[in-house]
């Protein structure tokens, strides 16, 4: 009876426990920095595979591909980034540079390499401690595909605003062996590959219960997916999408918010804090461009800033701010555009800025150091001008994130640091130290970024002032001595 009882006791417990297995399991997709690759537009390494390529036109292929991504993992791992994101490689039809013209989901497209080519790359990936995530289309087909000529399989077009939608077919997505086929895909580049995850094309696109089918179907074969979701009309998002069990999902009002704010200096960074509050406090992914909207370059270029001062502003937001950065290849050139042609183009990766490669680097070995800045609450502590700040914070941690997009030099004050602790800056060399008042006083030049973690005051380091005014003293002696002899001498 007792042991019946100590038994039902535990129950609670142990359910706790699971919980918490299970929370830590979905939790660690939120831990990554995920570069997202454009397969046909990053890098042409196999010249062999070269059939339909012309790169004068923008709506051809232009000759990337699976080893153009192989040879530069390493770059890739420099940069910081533990994940990459590949826009569909499955079989399309002539000219299906984008990917979104599917007509057989279990071959490779053959401008871009063989299975045996992905299976190289996922390992070569997993061997530097990447992840790999595929873009997955579940809404449509190619007119090509075999199910197109099948009216039980397909549905009349809904969306017509994108470019390449007319090259396609929208899938049936209640109709039995449409699902199957998904869903056997879906298994295929899992199983053969040993990729981590996908991105779903188009989340708002898709019939809910197939939706729940999906996510319930590829977490039952790989209990640790990686699932995050795009989106390509926020206007369609419900609730039911955002709970359907994908746990990042491609966050537009937040880069709306943010690209307003840092390409207008001035405006205080606690807008984009509004807007995330407004929107519902997410955490999704977090982008500043991508393959369809302007390179946030050209919006930098055009408001007459820095490009240089201006990424590292919105790194730091997009790297500390609760969700995940999905950075667009070629944003660490930086690369430049708002035409098709040039937001698509091939990464140009003769012309980078080592600043800005040094500064991803950095800031991804901050947010892989302090785990609080993947998980922890997210606050605005204050603003002043257009300079605020914010901090992430859980019961050990607390780190502040100072951003000054005004015009000129500005402070906030801090107060709720614990007793005896100074502010420590990790980007540069701040050192913040509590004033008379009990407050602490961080300032910053314009349109600069500082990271601060709560250390310790160390205070005066006098060991070291003595030992420093020692040995200056020695020298001085030294020097004496050496005149008072030759005096001596010469005398
Ligand atoms: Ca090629
Ligand atoms: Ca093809």
């Amino acid at each position: 009876m007792k042991k019946l009882a100590t038994l039902v006791l535990m129950i609670p417990l142990l359910l706790s426990w699971t919980d918490s297995i299970n929370a830590e399991e979905s939790d660690q997709v939120k831990e990554q920095v995920i570069y997202s690759i454009f397969v046909d537009r990053f890098n042409n390494i196999d010249r062999s595979r070269d059939k339909q390529v012309d790169i004068d036109d923008p709506n051809a292929y232009h000759g990337g591909d699976i080893q153009g991504i192989i040879d530069k993992l390493d770059y890739i791992k420099e940069l910081g980034f533990t994940t990459i994101s590949l826009s569909p490689i499955m079989e399309n039809s002539p000219n299906g540079y984008h990917g979104y013209w599917i007509e057989d989901y279990f071959k490779v497209e053959e401008e871009f390499g063989t299975l045996d080519d992905v299976k190289t790359l996922v390992e070569e990936a997993h061997d530097r401690g990447i992840k790999v995530i595929l873009e997955f289309v579940p809404n449509y087909v190619s007119e090509n595909h075999q199910f197109a000529d099948d009216s039980s399989k397909t549905k009349p077009n809904t969306t017509a605003d994108i470019l390449w939608l007319d090259g396609t077919v929208t899938l049936n997505q209640e109709n039995a062996e449409v699902k199957q086929m998904l869903l056997d895909a879906a298994d295929f580049w899992l199983k053969e590959t040993g990729i981590d995850g996908y991105q779903l094309h188009a989340i708002e696109q898709t019939s809910i219960p197939f939706l729940k089918q999906f996510i319930d179907h590829v977490k039952e074969v790989k209990p640790d997916i990686y699932l995050t979701g795009s989106v390509l009309n926020p206007d369609k998002l419900s609730d039911e999408y955002l709970d359907a069990g994908i746990p990042l999902i491609e966050y537009g009002p937040m880069q709306e918010a943010m690209v307003n704010v840092l390409t207008n200096v001035g405006t205080p960074p606690s807008d984009i804090y509004k807007k995330w509050e407004e929107s519902g406090k997410r955490t999704g992914l977090l982008y500043i461009d991508n393959k369809f909207t302007d390179r946030f370059t050209r919006e930098i270029v055009e408001n007459g800033q820095n490009p240089l001062t201006t990424w590292k502003l919105a790194l730091a937001y997009l790297y500390t701010a609760p969700g995940v950065p999905f950075i667009y290849q070629g944003s660490e050139i930086p690369m430049d555009g708002d035409t098709q042609e040039e937001i698509q183009r091939l990464v140009q990766f003769n012309n980078s800025d080592p600043d800005l490669h040094d500064f991803f680097n950095k800031i991804a070995a901050i947010r892989k150091q302090f785990p609080v800045l993947s998980h922890g609450k997210f606050e605005l502590v204050d603003s002043n001008g257009a300079m605020s700040i914010f901090k992430r914070y859980d019961e050990d941690t607390t780190i502040f994130i100072a951003m000054n997009n005004d015009v000129g030099t500005k402070s906030v004050f801090v107060e709720d640091v614990p007793e005896g602790m100074q502010l420590t800056g990790l980007l540069g060399d701040n050192i913040v130290r509590k004033n008379e008042d009990g407050k602490y006083k961080i300032g910053l030049d314009r349109e600069s970024v500082e990271i601060f973690i709560t250390e310790k005051d160390k205070g005066l380091n006098w060991m070291y002032i003595t030992a420093v005014v020692g040995v200056f003293l020695i020298f001085v002696l030294f020097i004496v001595a050496l005149s008072v002899k030759h005096r001596k001498r010469s005398q």
